[in-house]
């Protein structure tokens, strides 16, 4: 069946694109819309052309599985400028979400019709490119360049109304059939005798001299270690200084470039990845999926009030359980504070708000809970503490009722085994702030059903967030990494590297914060206990051995105003104190640890690659079920860089061989406890192979 079909509605032609899911160019599509356009064109009854698409949305882009494969004709630019030379009017028919090159064809067209509910825009950026098919030049000539810049460097798109404020299109229709919409359109504009109407000879209304110069001095903090941003300035740059033709040819020069940057092929591997990790083992269509209407949350803490928020924006009924009638207070006044956040923020309006609150019960009984179709445990990190809460869900909560554990690293199997009904019971471990990261690790029991699984990942969905589905381990996927990446960050402290030029290294490196300071922010504390909790720690009186100093003395971080680094009253800024410096010294004296001055390459591999090891340990255990999974759950809870794809893209990116090379000289310096080589890192270095070839053996 042809992508692109040609219909005549009397002296209409309707061109319409049928490319699922989401309408992307493809080669057949660019090939279809040249010939639909050529048959148009050369036909006299024809006096108008509609170009638009079925399914749920206009063009969402140009087919981003194609940019790992040699361009093939015909280039979207070559279909967009042949749209624009047609000599007969081309209107574009827009609903959905316009995206990158669908926009760039609807900016070709000669007029531009939209839904009232459609959205546009150029999210390239995202993707670590720029738009390649003349959106740099027509984007700034109908909606000037400061808007054009926002829309690009963002990548935010704008509804419909926006867009016809800023020019971008001509009409808004409230009809549901935008192409009928757009033929009537088409009609008035044959009636009226409207000819074809060119971007590319519009002009770039000026800006002032010092414009440029000023948007890359704001930009830069925000666009740090990417190049396709500084592209489409200079792009935008030339859109108001240069001849239409040669500015185009700059375009496709800088777009070939961002192509072929490691930090597009890092966005665009974060981007799949992202989309790969509902596909789960065992889980499919056909499973089974229970309703949730009503979410219980036992523990009004930060954690138990900002999960109950974000079930309340997802439209859920919400009931809130704390056995303390202070701390369910709190929660509640937790829960308003985020509303009046939103507010303020513009996120949402005060009808959302009275619309949530209709829906939220605050309560100390668990008799209440009785009806919930699933209940959220974020207690006390204790496993008795949560042992006992099973418990009590265990006999409230209907037959049916799905009842999860937000527990970071506590055993999920030892909780289930608290109930008489572990094929009920799962993790899932929220990120905080709960209502604002994306990242839930979704942590299968042994004994936890299929259609329990499936109907977290729907939950996580409708919470607008990634749920991940990782295997029962102490710290799951995110938490077990995290202790490799701090054990090095600690170790190097006692072996004489500073913690600011630890964290800075590792910030300019693209981590969202340094380790050091992160551990002040979360409060050394909350680790210490955590750690005074295991019983597997390794035997090396080193491991974490500052962080329990620290923690020991009262030093928690910004709770206490003062942790690895000291903070000013009212100050979340980091500074060094030279009282922890002595303690480091100290220590390591204490532990015969000569120090040494460490550079920032030594740094960011025992820090990064100790995330790999782990990585692919995991991977061998079968606790996560693809290497993008690790890159997902890194990215969107740990900071990692999104523009280099995740610990184990980038160690693609680096090459497993000088990877693997790299570890195993570690070992010989650090010892095999923590840096002997998986075998699965050793197999694929010496056959070649990368982590993105790797499959999770069957039966795994
Ligand atoms: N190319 C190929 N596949 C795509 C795709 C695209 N552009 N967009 C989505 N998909 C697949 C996706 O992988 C998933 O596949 C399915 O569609 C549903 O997607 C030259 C260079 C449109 C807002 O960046 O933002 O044009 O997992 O789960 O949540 O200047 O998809 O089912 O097999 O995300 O409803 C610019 C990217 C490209 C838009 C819909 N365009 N897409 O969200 O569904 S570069 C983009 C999205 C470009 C030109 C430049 C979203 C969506 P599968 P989904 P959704």
């Amino acid at each position: 069946m042809s992508a692109v079909a040609l219909d005549k509605q009397g002296k209409v032609a309707v061109i319409a694109i049928d490319n699922p899911p989401v309408n992307a160019v493809s080669r057949a599509v660019r090939e279809g819309l040249i010939d639909a356009l050529q048959r148009a064109e050369s036909d006299p009854a024809i006096e108008a052309v509609v170009i638009g698409c079925t399914g749920r949305t206009f063009i969402a882009g140009a087919d981003i599985r194609e940019f790992g494969q040699p361009p093939q004709a015909p280039l979207l630019p070559e279909v967009v400028e042949r749209i624009e030379a047609c000599t007969k009017p081309v209107i574009a028919a827009l609903h959905g979400t316009a995206l990158g090159g669908g926009m760039e064809i609807a900016l070709g067209c000669h007029y531009r019709i939209a839904r009232k509910d459609a959205s546009m825009g150029f999210p390239e950026v995202t993707l670590g490119l720029l738009p390649g098919a003349t959106g740099t030049q027509r984007l700034p000539r109908v909606a000037g360049v400061e808007r054009a810049l926002e829309m690009m460097i963002s990548g935010r798109p704008v509804k419909a109304p926006a867009a016809l404020d800023a020019g971008i299109i001509d009409a808004v229709s409230t009809e549901d059939d935008i192409l009928g919409a757009a033929v009537n359109y088409a009609e008035n504009l044959i009636a009226g005798g409207a000819a074809p109407r060119r971007i590319r000879d519009l002009e770039t209304a000026p800006v002032p001299p010092q414009f440029f110069a000023d948007y890359r001095k704001k930009m830069a903090r925000k666009t740090r270690g990417l190049p396709a941003p500084e592209r489409i300035v200079r792009c935008v740059e030339l859109a108001a200084s240069a001849p239409y033709d040669e500015a185009i040819a700059r375009e496709r020069e800088y777009f070939l470039e961002c192509k072929a940057s490691p930090q597009s092929a890092a966005l665009r591997h974060a981007f799949f990845a992202e989309r790969q990790v509902s596909k789960v083992p065992g889980i499919g269509k056909e499973t089974p999926r229970r309703n949730i209407h009503t979410v219980a949350i036992i523990g009004a803490g930060t954690m138990g009030a900002a999960i109950a928020y974000a079930c309340l924006g997802a439209g859920f009924n919400v009931l809130l359980l704390d056995n303390d009638a202070a701390g369910l207070e709190r929660g509640e006044a937790t829960i308003n504070r985020l509303y009046e956040g939103g507010i303020k923020r513009g996120r949402i309006t005060s009808a959302d708000m009275a619309d949530g609150l209709s829906r939220f019960t605050a309560t100390r009984d668990y008799a209440d809970l009785a009806e919930a179709d699933l209940a959220i445990e974020a207690a006390f990190e204790n496993m008795a503490v949560k042992k006992e809460v099973f418990a009590k869900l265990d006999s409230t909560c209907k037959p049916g009722a799905i009842l999860a554990t937000n527990t970071s690293t506590l055993d999920v199997d030892e909780i289930a085994n608290a109930t008489q009904r572990p094929g009920d019971v799962i993790g899932l471990h929220f990120f905080s702030p709960a209502h604002i990261m994306r990242l839930v690790e979704i942590v299968r029991g042994a004994a936890t059903e299929p259609e329990v699984i499936a109907t977290s990942l729907g939950l996580a969905k409708s919470l607008g967030k990634i749920g991940t589905v990782v295997g029962n381990c102490f710290g799951f996927v995110g938490n077990r990494m995290l202790y490799s990446y701090g054990r090095e960050n600690q170790l190097l402290l006692l072996e004489g590297a500073a913690p600011e030029f630890i964290d800075a290294t590792l910030f300019d490196w693209g981590m969202a914060m340094g380790p050091n300071a992160v551990g002040d922010l979360a409060g050394l504390d909350v680790g210490y206990k955590v750690r005074q909790e295991r019983t597997d720690l390794p035997d090396d009186p080193r491991f974490y051995r500052m962080a329990d100093v620290l923690a020991k003395m009262g030093r928690y971080g910004q709770k206490t105003g003062k942790g690895m680094f000291r903070y000013e009253p009212g100050s979340r800024e980091p500074v060094p104190d030279p009282e922890v410096q002595a303690l480091i010294r100290q220590e390591a004296r204490r532990l015969g640890i000569e120090q040494r001055d460490i550079g920032a390459q030594e740094i960011i591999e025992r820090c990064i690659y100790g995330l790999v090891v782990e990585g692919t340990r995991i991977l061998e255990d079968g606790v996560a079920n693809r290497p993008g999974d690790i890159d997902v759950i890194w990215i969107n809870g740990y900071g990692f860089p999104r523009h280099r794809g995740g610990p184990m893209h980038y160690a693609d990116s680096v090459g497993l061989d000088r990877v693997y090379a790299t570890v195993c000289e570690f070992r010989e310096r650090f010892g095999p406890l923590y840096w002997e080589p998986p075998l699965l890192l050793r197999e694929l270095a010496q056959s070649g192979r990368t982590f993105a070839e790797w499959q999770m053996p069957a039966g795994q």
